[in-house]
């Protein structure tokens, strides 16, 4: 049986009776995929991430070592070959891309709704075939040669792609990296643009090899002689693992290779790499991306896809986690029922009903749909602004938003999964923490989220001064406009009341949690007060817990309302199935709970941004 336990029916729910996709879907920019397709195309997917080698490679994954052969090529396991041939041959990777580049034109949200399938039926797997993704990078920031010579290819042959940023002594700090590029000529005839020759080590690099793939294609930041310091010093070209002749015949060795794979912790099937460029002798040649020196800036339009993608890697695993838990839940046998714990001749009775299993399902349950209700949201801000495609304004202004919303996706999804996902294995005792059920490997899977791409330190400081000091506030504004609507809806008697009145009350200790940090970043632009700053990083990460938190339970309580409406319409006349009948009334308790069980907290953490004063950053390190 698949370890994979999907939630299709919440997907569906977010998509179509919150979003009303099918409004927008089959016209328009949209016009390639109605909703009745991106049904199917969703269904089919579940299936294939359940049922298929996707899952099925799950374990081989995690357990068969990848093999790294002297020349610096890899060879992963049998199995996870196998299952990226079936995606390849199912015509997966076309689900992202736009149709000039042969892809189906599916709108952001059916993507990430796409996105969460892979993931969470073998996560390992999903960061393999991201060649495709990195074609279509290829096509927007490329010459005309460079996407005919490599985007194209990475899509139509199913060529790998990576992302080569960090470097030993440049990981978070990314302008910090030394890998030199120097110029050998300018772009000729066959319009690939300015040759390089590029000099270092780069480190921590996914997918940078396998079998089977017939060329990989490496996106590398370096610093051209004479560039300035720090990330905007830096170019991005573009590195083939095998260089590729006119007719597309790939050919020789270009002078880069792999040097070393890392142990890890978890994602074992997933190569990490570190990345020898021009080291053996054999110039690594590499074409300035575009003709243009704006590497960092082209970078991030990866980064930011990657940023999301981690975020609902996240909230998949937990999904899957908590489903598995519940499953197990309903059948393990375990103790007496409370209520007769004292009479040893009591029948037992399934965990699931006892308090503290259910406490912690509905912890994780709550969390699960969510956090999926906050993607799907950041999804439908980006349907949203190719909606808006024709409007610069508006256009730019839902940008701005899910701008704003993508710390809270990556940063939050990756860290309450991990979290979570230890709740999903407690609550199978002992057995969750062996091999026998797939929660530890989960675990081990997911750790890296709140690592990778950004680790959640660099995503509250990007909310805090990125997207919410540099734009004064405004989209931020705008969000909490949008929370106050539903707050201030309703009577003071009706169903959900109580709820509203608790996130109003969130959202104004979220906006006090801002303000104290504000305050200080503020008094920080004073040169003789420089270490103000700190005060305001010590509660961002803080703040971006509280925000997200608000920002979910405002999305599930629209839930609950969709959900309640629902089962209010419920009549003998017209009833609804037994399933939706359970479902709806799950929204409504998730809502309940988040609001009950998460809310809380966004005061707690507001009282102690207010009382900052600062000594923490006083405490020598020896009295650490
Ligand atoms: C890694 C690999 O971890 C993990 C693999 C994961 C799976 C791979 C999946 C890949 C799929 C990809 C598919 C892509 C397909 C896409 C298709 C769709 C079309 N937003 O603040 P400044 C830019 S890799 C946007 O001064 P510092 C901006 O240009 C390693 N842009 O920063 C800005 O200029 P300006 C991942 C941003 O102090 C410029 O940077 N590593 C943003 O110089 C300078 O900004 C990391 O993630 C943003 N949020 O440098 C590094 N922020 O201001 C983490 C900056 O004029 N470290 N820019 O606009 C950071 O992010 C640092 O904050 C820093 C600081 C490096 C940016």
């Amino acid at each position: 049986m698949s370890h994979y336990r999907t939630n299709l029916r919440d997907i569906e729910f977010n998509l179509f009776e919150v979003f009303g996709a099918d409004d927008y879907l089959g016209s328009g920019p949209f016009a390639a995929v109605d909703g009745d397709q991106a049904r199917m195309i969703l269904s089919e997917m579940e299936r294939f991430t359940r049922e298929s080698s996707w899952a099925e490679s799950f374990v081989e994954s995690d357990r068969t070592p990848l093999e790294l052969s002297p020349e610096g090529d890899i060879t992963i396991p049998e199995g996870l070959d196998r299952a990226l041939k079936d995606f390849y041959e199912a015509g997966w990777h076309l689900m992202p891309l736009p149709e000039h580049l042969g892809g189906y034109g599916a709108p952001p949200t059916i993507r990430w709704a796409g996105t969460e399938l892979l993931a969470g039926g073998n996560a390992t797997a999903s960061l393999w075939p991201i060649g495709a993704l990195m074609g279509n990078i290829v096509d927007k920031i490329g010459t005309e040669g460079q996407k005919t010579r490599f985007g194209l290819p990475m899509i139509e042959r199913h060529w790998g792609g990576t992302m080569v940023l960090t470097e030993p002594d440049a990981g978070s700090d990314v302008g910090a990296g030394t890998t030199r590029a120097t110029f050998v000529e300018e772009a000729g005839d066959d319009d690939l643009g300015a040759v390089y020759h590029l000099e270092g080590i780069k480190r921590f690099i996914t997918s940078a090899d396998a079998q089977t793939h017939e060329n990989t294609i490496h996106l590398v930041l370096a610093r051209p002689e004479g560039a300035g310091p720090g990330t905007k010093g830096l170019s991005l070209f573009i590195v083939p693992k095998r260089h590729v002749a006119a007719d597309g015949t790939v050919g020789g060795r270009n002078g880069v290779r792999v040097s070393n794979l890392e142990k890890k912790m978890g994602i074992k099937g997933s190569a990490t790499c570190e990345l020898s460029l021009g080291q053996d002798g054999e110039p690594c040649v590499g074409y300035l991306a575009g003709n243009v020196h704006e590497g960092i800036a082209q970078m991030f339009l990866v980064i930011e896809y990657a940023r999301m993608m981690v975020g609902t890697k996240a909230m998949a695993t937990l999904s899957t986690g908590y489903l598995n838990a519940l499953d197990y839940a309903k059948i393990r046998v375990q103790g007496a029922d409370l209520t007769q714990a004292a009479d040893k001749t009591a029948p037992k009775t399934e965990i699931i009903n006892h308090p503290d299993v259910r406490r912690m399902l509905m912890e994780q349950k709550a969390h699960a749909e969510g956090m999926r209700a906050l993607v799907m949201y950041a999804g439908w801000t980006q349907d949203q602004a190719v909606l808006a495609e024709d409007d610069q304004e508006e256009h730019e202004r839902w940008i701005a938003r899910e701008d704003l919303l993508l710390p809270l996706v990556k940063g939050y999804c990756s860290e309450k999964a991990y979290e979570l996902l230890g709740t999903s294995l407690q609550v199978f005792g002992g057995s969750g923490y062996t091999q026998d059920y797939p929660i530890e490997q989960y675990i081990r899977d997911a750790k890296i989220d709140t690592l990778y791409e950004g680790t959640t330190a660099i995503q509250a400081l990007d909310l805090l001064f990125r997207k919410i000091v540099r734009d004064q506030g405004a989209t931020l504004t705008w969000v909490a406009d949008q929370i106050r609507e539903l707050v201030k809806a309703g009577s003071e008697q009706d169903t959900f009341a109580t709820e509203r009145a608790r996130l109003g009350l969130a959202l104004d200790d979220a906006q006090a949690h801002l303000g104290s940090m504000l305050t200080h970043a503020m008094a920080s632009m004073d040169e003789t007060k420089r270490t103000e700053v700190y005060k305001a990083g010590l509660h961002s990460t803080d703040f971006l817990h509280s925000l997200a938190e608000v920002v979910i339970a405002w999305l599930l309580l629209r839930h609950a309302e969709i959900a309640q409406d629902r089962l209010d319409a419920d009549a003998p006349n017209d009833p609804l199935r037994e399933e939706d009948r359970e479902f709806y009334t799950g929204k409504v308790a998730s809502a309940r709970w988040f609001v009950r069980s998460a809310l809380p907290k966004v005061g707690m953490r507001a009282a102690k941004a207010a009382d900052e004063d600062g000594s923490l950053m006083d405490l020598p390190a020896g009295a650490f």
